[in-house]
């Protein structure tokens, strides 16, 4: 396979690198005053403003070269149309039908899906009406209350951090719960206080094999059974989301009650499909749909705006810009926004899992490197943090910032109105800082204004310097409302997409979750037997068995 670094715009790309490497922002700004304009797009009330990139025109022109000569577009079709481009997986690709109008034929091995779409769509609908109805009620004909959802992974990260971005549009009757982690902890913690005759547990695995997943299940099970003394409460208060039925009947949740979906869904792309069950109980299945039609708007405008305009194109492109061209290891993304505080880890998983890969789809190992350490925190935060590095420390973090023009609709609480421009000056605020930074005259003139003598300017002035120059990108809107986050989500699922295929790694599978897997179920029996292991390598021997010593001595 031939590898991006051999295209001709990437070798053109590197030679231009040399002159833009020394150029800086604050010029490029004072030099440009279009430049927002010639660096932003629109999409509805939705703004990419990439104008603080280290960029010129040619940089983006040569940028757009490569994606042409990487043949963006004819993956991006492949995709659409259903190709099974999850090649060591042999599946097709298709969490865009989800969000897809029901009434536009998509085709998948000469059928059409989405009949079988709606179908769910329909039967999640009807579900959540009846459970925030009050119609369905638990085994002792209680209304259901608390909502625990118990996935990992793909099957809990999308569907919590949806649910907690759309906090105000839920119902105060209804509370949501992810339990995900195997530390009995998480469990217990979660259920501590829960009233078990209102619970409903929704056991969401594509496989239905997790190790993590099933045990919670399992745990969850005997507790619901204890406590409502009957086995047959099971029924009323547990329903499964998976692609396993067979699996889903032995557990012992009657397939009526469990919810489908298909291979074509990658776990971690399928907050769209009944993974995001969680997210119709919570804010109601009109609101889950109007989230699947900001994903759906954002997908029409990845098929067919050019690729100039193109938010997930350009995004990709910047990515790359600083990744293979900069050696910029991480990429942290920043939102403004309480309700995101979950962004950024549901897209590390999305982008490390994707990405994070070594060889090529034809299992040659790449000759560039590939997706970045994603890292990130709601702001401000993170200002009290870390930005400190991201400021002043010597690597270079491209940081994504996020906010909404105005707090959600929903929420009449003027506690958030009075907040919500200082939270947005911040926004504006520390961008600007990056891309700017302070020159040393600058510093050195802060200091005399506040009365220091030569001496102590010379030992500060150093380090008050803010060399600058640090990219960032920003997206606005109006609200967090469904249909924005799911623009939001939507963009983000297509920027990894156009990256994975520039580096021409398969971003749809993830085989490097696996070997922990099979180590941790040999290890599991080892723990239970006596005497000392002696199996593995001597850290791994020493480990297990220090374990076992302070298992088998009294504290
Ligand atoms: C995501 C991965 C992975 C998966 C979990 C849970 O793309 O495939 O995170 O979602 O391992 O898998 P199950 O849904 O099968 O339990």
């Amino acid at each position: 396979m031939l590898s991006p670094h051999m295209l001709p715009a990437w070798k053109a790309l590197l030679a231009h690198h040399e002159e833009v490497a020394p150029l800086h922002l604050r010029d490029l700004f004072a030099g440009d005053p279009d430049r927002f304009d010639r660096f932003s797009v629109c999409l509805d009330d939705f703004l990419l403003d990439f104008s603080k990139n280290r960029i010129t025109e040619q940089t983006f022109r040569l940028l757009m070269e490569l994606a042409r000569d990487a043949g963006v577009k004819g993956w991006r079709d492949r995709m659409l149309a259903g190709e099974p481009i999850n090649n060591t997986e042999d599946r097709a690709v298709l969490h865009i039908a989800l969000r897809r109008p029901a009434d536009q034929p998509l085709e998948l091995a000469g059928q059409d899906i989405m009949p079988a779409v709606e179908a769910v769509r329909r039967q999640i609908a009807d579900f959540s009406r009846r459970l925030r109805g009050g119609d369905w009620r638990g085994f002792t004909g209680q209304p259901i209350q608390d909502v625990v959802n118990i996935g990992i992974g793909g099957s809990d990260l999308g569907p919590k951090m949806v649910c907690e971005a759309l906090k105000p549009y839920q119902s105060p009757d209804l509370r949501s719960h992810f339990v995900s982690n195997v530390d009995g902890a998480h469990l217990a913690d979660t259920l501590a206080g829960l009233d078990p005759a209102r619970c409903l547990f929704i056991i969401a695995s594509k496989t239905f094999t997790t190790q993590e997943t099933m045990a919670n299940a399992a745990s969850a099970r005997v507790w619901l059974v204890d406590r409502l003394g009957d086995a047959a409460a099971v029924s009323r208060h547990f329903v499964a989301v998976s692609t396993n039925q067979a699996a889903v009947r032995d557990f012992g949740i009657d397939p009526a009650n469990m919810f489908a979906f298909w291979d074509w869904v990658g776990g971690r792309y399928s907050l769209w499909s009944a993974i995001g069950l969680p997210i119709a109980l919570a804010v109601g299945a009109e609101r889950f749909f109007e989230l699947l039609d900001g994903a759906h708007r954002m997908d029409e405008h990845f098929r067919t705006a050019p690729m100039e305009k193109n938010m997930p194109v350009i995004l990709a492109l910047l990515g790359i810009w600083y990744r293979n061209f900069f050696g910029a290891c991480s990429h942290a993304v920043l939102p403004y926004d309480q309700h995101l505080c979950h962004l950024p880890s549901y897209l590390q998983q999305c982008d490390m899992e994707s990405n994070g890969k070594s060889v090529n789809r034809a299992g040659e190992p790449l000759k560039t490197a590939s997706g970045p350490v994603l890292w990130g925190e709601a702001g401000t935060n993170g200002q009290h943090a870390f930005y400190q590095l991201i400021h002043q420390g010597s690597e270079l973090v491209p940081a994504d910032f996020i906010a909404a023009a105005e707090p959600p609709l929903e929420t009449g609480d003027p506690l958030l109105a009075r907040h919500h421009p200082i939270l947005l000056s911040n926004f504006f605020a520390q961008a600007e800082a990056l891309m700017r930074g302070k020159t040393e005259e600058e510093a050195r003139r802060e200091l005399e204004d506040h009365g220091l003598d030569e001496e102590k300017i010379d030992q500060l002035a150093p380090h008050k310097v803010f060399a600058g120059n640090r990219p960032s990108n920003a997206i606005l809107f109006r609200h967090l409302d469904p249909r924005t986050l799911g623009m939001l989500i939507a963009l983000y699922e297509h920027k990894i997409f156009v990256q994975g295929a520039i580096w021409g790694v398969n971003s749809f599978d993830q085989w490097g979750v696996e070997l922990g897997k099979q180590l941790a179920k040999a290890i599991l029996p080892e723990l239970a037997e006596s005497g000392a292991v002696t199996g593995h390598d001597s850290s791994t021997n020493g480990l297990i068995n220090h374990y076992k010593d302070l298992r088998s001595t009294e504290s």
